[in-house]
């Protein structure tokens, strides 16, 4: 436990917080003079032991920067903004929304909750819909994310999210990581994992298209295709079963369904499975032995998991995995997704989700919904809501008006060229962001909310630690804290609150919340770091899910799943599939990132990455600018010819607006959790 907050040091203050960054949650202190941030220095008494990744150290730099919001603006006819007051801002949003209440009901108002803000803001935020608005069209960028997670954890365990803690994968001895590339995207546990392979001993094996930097440590490297996960695990849990590794004792006592799984196995011959995935029936079977005699084996997945129409599917298959070799519920072991943004998983915990009330309690339980009623003094929408990836589908038809806080869609949704029209068709939108971006552009109204370093609040990182961040330096301009914006709305609507206070939302929500009953305020600004599931404010806080068997559903549960061909296949006219991800320098749509001169003097041009024998194909130099085109829009693009990609694939990290790769991508939904298959559609290149 750190309990360092605020410390003099001559005129030079430190303040703790966490980082706005990714899902890791690195604690850091921000350096702050005359009321501007200096620098930044690592925590040592923390996850990242007093370390941070380049974004880590170099947080503060977008903090001042001058493009920061300061004002509410009022978008024109002509497209030009105003500048206008608070008072005219809110009066504009609610009578917009009560009229469009009155005239087609609530469920015409959508929200975006944002993975960046805090777990009040996102509280807040979702209570509104839900309270003074009515509705469940209440979601997150987990919908592009981590969604199948959700929703396959759910349904095999009982509880969607990470099982393990970051510290553990150190001691696991061996680590499977498949579809994640955390050296760039989740950087201080990546240093856990290469750590365990070079001082512990640990084997690693990395399932991914591309040579990653992990794979130059692993002891094996199975370059599969795209959308062949399925396939690839289904193969390696035959393996196993053929070869009597399964742990029999913990499967009979812990888990159901266990012989119908094993029966849908029967076809995953190591044949079959090599063609599916391209990889050499003889490294699949390798890996399988290897993962299968494990004394501990951790499973770490990411986007190339859940960014496909089958990611619910493959999702289960990785806990099918981890429960068929008993590696779960106990200690370096589990199924580990690495949650993205900084505060998704808080994001989601505290209801920002369609589907559930705060906590993941069900908003069709008659006790759950009574419960909530009385708390909260309104009536409960009945309907499940709208997800992201719906709401944009429906605006301008079911959806008149939409509030974002913190998400850029239009340039982080796929099929951009349809999002854009779809957005347009929208009566009413209101973006509260702390930068102009490309979606607050398009705004009816824009609201100037504050950055991380400007409020208080917590995140709850990807092992469900829940963290403070705290303010070390004032608003830009007339900007407001996220969460006073929206306790503005309440009041201004009709809504009585009695939060003077972040620590009363926090202390609110461990009320209606089981899983967060025991973390209190007064115990987060101590200093503790707690994990949830904490039932109980003396409760220190739970390190791994499902201890000894006991799964939070009951019994594991095994799943069915069979491989399926993604959405869009490379065809005559389109040769090439093209994946998407990210870079180590670049976050997202690069709202935070283009704005710190550092990370911008490491950042490379937008660029795409083509196979020497593809190029050659093509007739493509190394450096040459390209056309990548698909059925749905085309970019201009610098090509980097690399054998880390396999021939027939082409890699784009998706931040740059000016060649956005969601031009490209197609929007086909996984059917269950509704996230769009970011990872595989069918492109083709041309040279300039
Ligand atoms: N620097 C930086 N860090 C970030 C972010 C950022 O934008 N920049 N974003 C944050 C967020 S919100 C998230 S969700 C995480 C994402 O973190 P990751 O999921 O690690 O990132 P991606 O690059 O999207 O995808 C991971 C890998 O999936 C591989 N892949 C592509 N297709 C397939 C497939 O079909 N199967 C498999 N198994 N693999 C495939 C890609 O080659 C890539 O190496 O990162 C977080 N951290
Ligand atoms: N092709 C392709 N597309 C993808 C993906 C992919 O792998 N491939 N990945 C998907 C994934 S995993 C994700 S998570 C999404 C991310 O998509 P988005 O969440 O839309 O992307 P961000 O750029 O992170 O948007 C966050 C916004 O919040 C604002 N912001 C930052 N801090 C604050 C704050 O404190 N308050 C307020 N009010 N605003 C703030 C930022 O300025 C920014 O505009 O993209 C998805 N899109
Ligand atoms: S690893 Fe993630 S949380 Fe840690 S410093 Fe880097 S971006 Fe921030
Ligand atoms: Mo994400």
């Amino acid at each position: 436990m750190s309990v360092i907050t605020i410390q003099q040091k001559g005129k030079t203050k430190l303040v703790q917080t966490t980082c706005p960054y990714c899902g890791v949650g690195c604690q850091l202190y921000l350096k702050v003079r005359n009321d501007r941030i200096v620098g930044v220095l690592p925590v040592t008494d923390a996850v990242n032991e007093g370390k941070l990744c380049i974004k880590g150290w170099t947080c503060h730099e977008f903090v001042h920067h001058p493009d920061r919001l300061t004002t509410p603006l009022k978008r024109e006819d002509d497209g030009t903004f105003t500048p206008i007051s608070w008072d005219e801002a809110y009066d504009i949003i609610i009578k917009k929304f009560m009229e469009y209440k009155e005239k087609y009901g609530p469920d015409s108002i959508a929200f975006f909750g944002s993975s960046k803000c805090t777990n009040e803001e996102n509280y807040l935020l979702q209570k509104y819909a839900r309270v003074v608005i009515g509705t469940n069209n209440i979601d997150n960028c987990a919908r592009l994310c981590h969604a199948p997670t959700v929703t396959g954890l759910v349904y095999a365990f009982g509880s969607g999210a990470m099982t393990n803690s970051i510290a553990e994968v150190e001691n696991a001895d061996v680590i499977f990581v498949i579809g994640s590339n955390p050296t760039h995207q989740h950087p201080l546990y990546a240093r856990r994992i290469i750590k365990a392979v070079l001082e512990k001993g640990a084997k690693l094996i990395v399932a991914d298209p591309r040579a990653i930097d992990l794979a130059e440590f692993a002891t094996i490297y199975l370059p599969h295709n795209p959308g062949s996960d399925i396939a690839l695990v289904n193969g390696m849990m035959k393996v196993i079963l053929d070869n009597n590794l399964e742990d029999r004792e913990f499967i009979e006592n812990f888990t159901e369904n266990f012989e119908e799984f094993k029966e849908s196995l029967n076809k995953y011959t190591l044949d079959y499975v090599s063609k599916i995935t391209g990889v050499d029936a003889a490294l699949i079977k390798e890996a399988a032995l290897l993962f299968g005699k494990a004394e501990s084996a951790a499973i770490v997945y990411a986007m190339g998991i859940t960014q496909h129409i089958v990611g619910v599917s493959n999702v289960l298959s990785l806990a099918n995995l981890a429960m068929l070799t008993g590696n779960i519920g106990k200690e370096s072991t589990g199924v580990n997704p690495l949650r993205g943004h900084n505060n998704v998983q808080g994001a989601c915990d505290v209801g920002a989700l369609p589907d559930v009330l705060p906590g993941y309690q069900k908003y069709t339980d008659e006790k759950t919904v009574k419960f909530f009623e009385e708390k909260w003094k309104c009536t409960l929408p009945t309907k499940a809501g709208l997800t992201v990836t719906e709401i944009i589908n429906q605006a301008g038809e079911q959806i008149k008006a939409l509030y974002i806080m913190g998400e850029n869609p239009m340039v982080s949704e796929p099929n951009l060229n349809k999002t854009e029209k779809k957005l347009k068709e929208l009566d009413f939108l209101v973006v509260q962001d702390i930068f102009l971006t490309e979606t607050a552009q398009i705004a009816d109204i824009v609201l100037p909310g504050s950055s991380f370093a400007e409020k208080e609040g917590t995140f709850t990182n990807t092992e469900r630690r829940v963290q403070l961040v705290r303010r070390a330096v004032p608003l830009p301009g007339k900007a407001k804290e996220d969460w006073i914006i929206i306790k503005e709305l309440f009041e201004r609507s009709g809504y009585k609150t009695s939060y003077r206070h972040i620590g009363d939302v926090l202390d609110e929500m461990a009320e209606v919340m089981p899983i967060y009953r025991g973390i209190t305020y007064e115990r987060v600004k101590k200093g503790e770091y707690i994990q949830w599931p904490c039932p109980n404010p003396t409760h220190p806080g739970t390190k791994f899910l499902h201890a000894n068997g006991k799964f939070s559903r009951g019994k594991g549960r095994f799943s069915i799943n069979h491989h399926l061909e993604p959405a869009e296949r490379p065809n005559r006219k389109y040769p090439l599939v093209l994946t998407t991800g990210r870079i180590l320098f670049e976050f997202h749509t690069r709202s935070l990132t283009k704005r710190s001169p550092t990370l911008q003097a490491h950042a490379p041009e937008p660029f795409v990455e083509i196979n020497p024998d593809d190029a050659f194909r093509f007739h493509i130099k190394d450096g040459q600018k390209i056309k990548v085109e698909s059925t749905r829009g085309e970019i201009t693009i610098k090509a980097i010819v690399t054998d880390k990609i396999k021939p027939g694939i082409v890699f784009i990290p998706w931040h740059y607006a000016e060649a956005a790769a969601n031009l490209l991508t197609i929007d086909a939904l996984d059917p269950q959790a509704k996230i769009p298959e970011y990872k595989v559609c069918a492109v083709k290149i041309t040279p300039l």
